[in-house]
Formats: structure tokens, sequence, C-alpha cells
């Protein structure tokens, strides 16, 4: 959390419960109900997705269609990097395989922000964005999570989920197993990241160590992830045999797909 002039005021005025839950939140697509706007804690012990309950109306999302990131919220700090990606497992856990499907390097959830905006927890005038489901990857039911290392403050992760229905035909768990794995920093996950190893430095938009291959960078000052981000980035097909730290080793060794079942006797590597 940033405190701003602003913030700094209210806090004074003596309403802390109105800070904690002035962050942002995922709108589009619309995600699973329960979320708070805050982000995950730093011991993991909400990832992933805040462990809401798992229920709600799916969003159908055809297979190589353009769909909204849109959000709720003003305290946008400064924006930062965030990520679109997927998971098959229903429901997904801790050491589910999250697939990157799109990453914004910078302005995100918004553009050209030093700080916070004026405090407005149901703010929804912020510009959202575009992402493609891509063309091959299987349909099925799946949790789309939005993800965002915030630039200014407090070093944090968010993380949001949405029920969605990708809908068409020819996809492959190829496609899919060749798509980076989810960025994870300034939280301890024994997956992503073991011991909270990898963090962000503040005041700067981080730089995806694996990005994929749909990506924009809206931000100014692009830079790596501080520390030991091995296993985050060694992420996607190619992790078997980079294991140049044990964390990207152990990752490496439990980076089978975790797929839902009926699924993984058809996935070929
Ligand atoms: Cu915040």
């Amino acid at each position: 959390m940033y405190f701003s002039k602003s913030t700094v005021s209210v806090l004074a005025a003596g309403s802390f419960a109105s800070i904690a839950q002035a962050h942002m939140l995922l709108r589009t697509p619309t995600p699973y109900p329960g979320h708070q706007s805050g982000p995950l804690d730093p011991s993991g012990s909400n990832f992933p997705c805040q462990n809401v309950a798992f229920t709600g109306a799916a969003t159908e999302m055809p297979q190589g269609s353009t769909q909204q990131l849109a959000f709720t919220g003003s305290a946008v700090h400064g924006g930062g990097s965030c990520q679109v990606s997927i998971t098959y497992d229903n429901p997904p856990t801790a050491n589910s395989e999250w697939k990157v499907i799109h990453s914004i390097i910078g302005g995100c959830p918004a553009r050209n922000t030093a700080g916070n905006l004026p405090e407005n927890p149901n703010n929804t005038d912020l510009e959202p964005y575009n992402f493609s489901i891509p063309a091959d990857i299987p349909a099925g039911e799946a949790t789309l999570a939005w993800t965002w290392l915030n630039k200014v403050g407090n070093r944090e992760f968010y993380m949001n989920c949405a029920p969605v229905s990708i809908t068409g035909s020819g996809g492959s768990e190829a496609s899919l197993a060749a798509l980076p794995d989810l960025f994870v920093a300034n939280i301890a996950t024994p997956k992503f990241n073991p011991g909270n190893q990898c963090t962000t430095p503040e005041g700067i938009d981080v730089a995806f160590p694996n990005p994929g291959s749909s990506v924009e960078t809206l931000g100014t000052s692009p830079a790596p992830p501080a520390g030991n981000c091995g296993a985050a980035a060694a992420g996607g097909a190619a992790a078997g045999g980079a294991a140049a730290t044990p964390a990207a080793g152990a990752a490496g060794a439990a980076a089978t797909p975790a797929i839902r079942g009926r699924r993984v006797a058809s996935f070929k590597a």
C-alpha cells in the first residue's frame, strides 16, 4: 500500500479499514466472488487467487478471440507490470501450472500515473487492456488469473482470478506447455518462488524474465527483478535442462503437467 498525501490524511482521520480495502480489483472478466482488493499474503498462504471459493458462472472465451482486462479502484501504485495466465486445474491449487497468455510491462493497471489516483474504491474510469486467447490452446473449463507487481509502494503481488470457458476445437497440450510459466515475486510459493527469494525493486516496471510472445510495453522504466528468480525464469517447456540453481532444478523437477486428470493421458511434452 502506498501512503500518498491523501491517504495519509484519511489515516489521520482514523479510518484504517478504508485504506485496507482501497487497492485494485479485477472487474473484467468477472472474477470469482469474494476477492479482496489487497495483495496476497507474503507467506503465500492465500496463493493462488486469495483462496477464494471457486464458484460462479464462467465467461466464455473462444480460441483466438480478443478479450478485455479491466479494473475497479484508484490505488494504482504508479502502475507496474501485469500478466494474464490460465490454468485448467479445477479448482486451482498452489501446485497448479499457470501458463501466461499476455504480459504488460509497465502501465498496468493504470497508464501514465506517478502514484495513486484520487481515492475512489469504485473508480471504473481506467482504460482497459486487450489480450487474445491463443487459438492453439485446449478448449475446456479454466481459470484466468490477473497478476500484478506494483511499481510504487510496498513490494506486493496481487492475484485475482476468474472462471472462464475456453471454447473451440483443435487446441493442443503441447501449445499450452510451450507458454511461459507465471512469474511470481514478493511472496513465497514452493512452486514459483521458493523462500520468496525473487523480489521486485521499487520504482521499476518489472521486465518479466520470460514474458512470452504476447507482450506490450507501456512503462518507461522496465528493469529485471532482483534476487534468485531462477525458478520463475526457468518457465515454459525449456525448463528441463537449465538447472542453473538448486531452486531452478527443483522447479524443473516439479514441472510435470498439472492438467486435469482426463488430459494427462494425452499430454506429450
Ligand atoms: Cu494497494
